[in-house]
């Protein structure tokens, strides 16, 4: 096992060593597929492990409770000064420390307890704080929901994509005080107008979660939903390619309630060197390559959706227009469930997870899908070629499941392939 760049940082700790160096090769030997993953750069990871980890302050730049806080001031107003930019937004709120404490502060900034939320139903594509039972969300907001088109066998109208007469009627009906666009699992591009208009037909808030295609927005890849909403909440790690965390824009009128809502309302003291690492990852979103990387993340989903169906996969919509591909695998192997996919997969050195799919029959722990994602391995260098021979080695590896060696010829060779791509090949030790 190789040792990583960072062991160096760790001279006391044999046994934190040993699992970074094992998490190390982890990442750069095997394939990372999941949809909500990425590579940060040496420098957001450089941020995120610096002193400013050792900094409490509660409040925001020139309202903090603890002295000390000239230097943390100036790096949080940097990062919403970066992140306003890059979005064209009126305010920021670099704070939250998940999309998940984003989106809860946004539901506490803006709303009552029991007031009506409309988002996208869990099992089509929506996330946990989109209403999920076993979420806080759903036992503070009465959230109702809205779904898909029906699939079709049309091959130039294979339906699955969000429903907007459905959204209208649900808005209709149950008249929410918010609408929620966004989703987790979701493999189409989403209309920021088409959801304005409906809030504006029933006077509801919009807030867009845009967690997974934060990158996408930044690079010009897909629409920006932040001239449309009047909030937007999203995390900092996806397509973004920052560090873990989470972040809030909104319209001026709401920036007070938000900073409220995300300290003191939700949280304490700021994580400063994630904020710190967050400014690194938006200059680095502002820069013309980052178009050219989130280009390449679309067009690497493209061709790995074609060449997944080419080994008799369905794709859920019939393809993808952002970094993820949702595989029905049912016409794959009609026996074959997301969980021991994923399972199986993990065996052949190919890091994915089990997702349901539009009307699942099988529950959210077994499932009938796969969600793979393109954004990683695009960060590591990897082009169209590269995808289509991951999809021809993850049909190798679930058609021959049970035969032991198949599975570790699979496992070399996707090693052979990411000795060519390792997203940290310029660090030096
Ligand atoms: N865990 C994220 C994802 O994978 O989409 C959502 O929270």
């Amino acid at each position: 096992m190789g040792s990583s760049p960072f062991d160096s940082w760790i001279t006391n700790d044999d046994e934190v060593t040993s699992l970074l160096a094992q998490e190390w090769d982890r990442q750069t030997t095997t394939l990372q597929l999941i949809a909500s993953e990425n590579f940060a750069s040496p420098a957001v990871m450089a941020a995120t492990g610096s002193v400013l980890t050792n900094k409490y302050a509660e409040g925001y730049p020139g309202r903090r409770y603890y002295g000390g806080n000239q230097v943390v001031d100036e790096v949080e107003d940097l990062a919403r000064r970066r992140l306003t930019a890059l979005f064209g937004a009126d305010h920021a709120n670099v704070q939250p420390h998940s999309g998940a404490n984003a989106n809860v502060a946004v539901y506490q900034a803006l709303l009552e307890p029991g007031d009506t939320i409309l988002a996208m139903r869990l099992d089509q594509g929506g996330h946990l704080t989109h209403g999920s039972p076993a979420s806080i969300t759903s036992k503070w907001w009465n959230f109702v929901s809205y779904g898909v088109t029906p699939r079709s066998d049309d091959p130039d109208n294979p339906g699955e994509l969000i429903d907007f007469d459905n959204v209208r009627e649900q808005a209709l009906a149950h008249r929410p005080k918010m609408i929620v666009a966004g989703a987790t699992a979701y493999a189409r591009r989403i209309d920021p107008a088409s959801f304005r208009e409906i809030a504006d037909e029933v006077g509801a808030l919009l807030m867009f979660d845009s967690a997974h295609v934060a990158g996408l927005i930044a690079g010009g890849s897909h629409p920006n939903p932040v001239p449309y909403s009047d909030v937007v909440a999203f995390t900092t790690h996806k397509t973004l390619r920052g560090p873990r965390g989470g972040a809030i824009l909104c319209r001026e009128e709401y920036a007070k309630k938000i900073d409220m809502a995300v300290f003191p309302g939700q949280q304490g003291g700021p994580l400063e060197h994630a904020i710190a690492a967050k400014a690194v990852s938006f200059k680095e979103a502002s820069l013309p390559g980052f178009s050219v990387y989130t280009e390449q993340i679309v067009a690497n989903s493209k061709a790995f959706a074609a060449a997944l169906a080419g080994e008799g996969f369905r794709n859920v919509s019939g393809g993808t227009e952002n970094h993820m591909v949702l595989v029905d695998l049912r016409e794959f192997d009609a026996e074959l469930t997301g969980k021991v996919a994923q399972e199986v997969l993990d065996r052949a050195g190919i890091t994915t997870n089990r997702n349901t799919i539009p009307d699942d029959p099988r529950s959210p722990f077994i499932t009938s899908g796969l969600r793979v994602g393109t954004a990683a391995q695009t960060t590591a260098g990897m082009k169209e070629g590269e995808f289509a021979t991951i999809a021809a080695l993850m049909a190798c590896a679930l058609r021959q499941r049970d035969d032991e060696a198949a599975i570790i010829q699979v496992r070399n060779d996707v090693a052979a392939l990411c000795s060519s791509f390792n997203p940290y090949a310029t660090f030096t030790k």
